[in-house]
């Protein structure tokens, strides 16, 4: 596509007149971004270039809450035509909408995020994203429905009919997010399935921080292209950024809509191109609900080289994760998909694991939950505390000291004991609360 090629004047000519309009929008039409502008002394005409950016202020998701449920809509309620949330688990839920217009354009920014993914009209796409408030959904089944694609609007759970349809139905592209298509794959090895013989040739997966290893677990378990798709709610839903099937480096950010910046969550300050971040996204089209600068709290970096597909969309690297999700030992600062990368790597457990956060004393520590195959729970003689299981544990606490640099307890569990995830998996259970309540 051509705007996926323009040169970085010809991007960053398109982005300034976009941002433009999109400043004198939320300056006329919220109180909350005319109030903040009035505070720093700027309006839209303080931005005179990209640059300029830095004078803007801060999103945050804080913001979203003070302003529950629709205090930041740029538009009147009756010209809002859809409306998402998150869970709301952390707090109250997010709640964001989209006029016409915004539906049009998430629609086409998907639909290119999957033909980047490889997709083709003439595909049929087993659509397991969770359908609802959650935008994974509806955001991929809209823009699959924009390529011409045959859309099957299977959403999360149900796995035994999710198997029944692959089967019946023969779709050449699979979405979801990671944790739930390996679930699917183990639910299939267990009916005595080999999922590589099914029809799926590459697979939409995101919503949910996922490492390189887990990668290669379901690539090669369903002999699939896996593709990484990233967004979020506050700026759009999926499709803000999308791996391509060519070289699988990066993912592409639709910078004809989103502008992203990489800063130190700590100074505040921008960092440079290939180093790691915070991402901020600034809203360049949308009308419901524009976004200036939003602190996504997730950690990754940047590169503005051309890609090996041809691409010269900036692109970011893989979410190394979650602000909120950093476990902080001893001062050792460690991300969930740090310890994936090491547990994945050992031949004797299966890829789910828990992380769970525990004081010891006044201390706090981590706990992994792990579990155990099949074969090797056998082999053991399906004695949890023998010798080869006590060592396996040493083993992985071994490794987890030498790549994540945090001594850990291990705990290792039965097969099919740790929860299996039907959306997005839960990896850090927080018990330090509870344990000083109960104390
Ligand atoms: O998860 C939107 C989405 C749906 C993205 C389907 C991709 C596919 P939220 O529920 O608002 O929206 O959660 C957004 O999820 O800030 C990241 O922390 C995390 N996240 C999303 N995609 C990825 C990814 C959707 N590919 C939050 N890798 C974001 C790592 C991701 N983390």
């Amino acid at each position: 596509m051509e705007i996926e090629t323009l040169t970085r004047t010809q991007v960053e000519k398109l982005q300034m007149s976009r941002l433009r309009t999109t400043l004198k929008s939320v300056y006329l039409n919220t109180n909350f971004y005319r109030t903040k502008f009035e505070k720093l002394g700027i309006n839209p005409d303080s931005i005179q270039s990209l640059h300029d950016v830095t004078k803007l202020p801060f999103t945050t998701k804080q913001d979203f809450r003070n302003h529950y449920p629709f205090g930041l809509f740029a538009v009147p309620m009756e010209d809002i035509v859809r409306i998402h949330g998150s869970s709301g688990t952390s707090g109250k839920s997010t709640v964001v909408g989209y006029t016409k217009n915004d539906i049009k354009n998430w629609s086409k920014i998907v639909a290119r995020a999957i033909i980047s993914a490889g997709g083709r009209k003439s595909d049929i796409l087993h659509n397991a994203f969770g359908y609802g408030l959650f935008t994974g959904g509806l955001g991929l089944h809209f823009g699959a429905e924009e390529c011409g694609i045959s859309t099957l609007p299977i959403s999360g759970g149900n796995t035994e009919r999710q198997i029944t349809l692959i089967q019946d139905f023969k779709p050449r592209g699979i979405c979801g997010t990671p944790s739930y298509i390996l679930n699917i794959a183990e639910k299939m090895e267990e009916m005595g399935l080999d999922p590589r013989n099914t029809s799926i040739e590459y697979g939409i997966f995101g919503a949910e921080p996922w490492s390189e290893e887990m990668r290669v677990i379901l690539e090669q378990k369903f002999s699939l292209k896996a593709i990484d798709i990233y967004g979020l709610s506050e700026i759009m839903g999926p499709g803000v950024a999308i791996e391509c099937h060519e070289a699988q480096d990066g993912l592409h950010i639709a910078e004809d809509h989103f502008l992203v910046e990489v800063i130190d969550p700590d100074t505040l300050h921008p960092v440079p191109d290939g180093k790691d971040g915070e991402l901020i996204f600034t809203s360049l089209t949308k009308e419901a609900l524009p976004i200036i600068r939003y602190r996504t709290g997730d950690i990754g970096s940047i590169t503005r080289e051309t890609c090996r597909c041809g691409r010269t969309t900036a692109r970011m690297s893989r979410v190394k994760g979650r602000l909120d999700d950093m476990i902080i030992i001893r001062g050792v600062n460690v991300f969930p998909s740090g310890i994936e990368r090491v547990l994945l790597q050992v031949s004797e457990l299966v890829p789910y694991y828990q992380i769970h956060l525990v004081k010891k004393g006044i201390m706090d520590s981590v706990e992994l939950h792990v579990e155990v195959n099949r074969e090797f729970y056998n082999r053991i003689g399906q004695d949890m505390n023998n010798a080869q299981a006590t060592q396996l544990k040493r083993k992985i606490q071994h490794d987890i000291k030498s790549f994540c640099l945090i001594t850990v307890g291990v705990i290792l569990n039965i097969p099919n004991t740790i929860p299996r995830s039907q959306g997005k998996a839960i990896r850090i259970i927080d018990l330090r609360k509870k344990q000083i309540l109960n104390s």
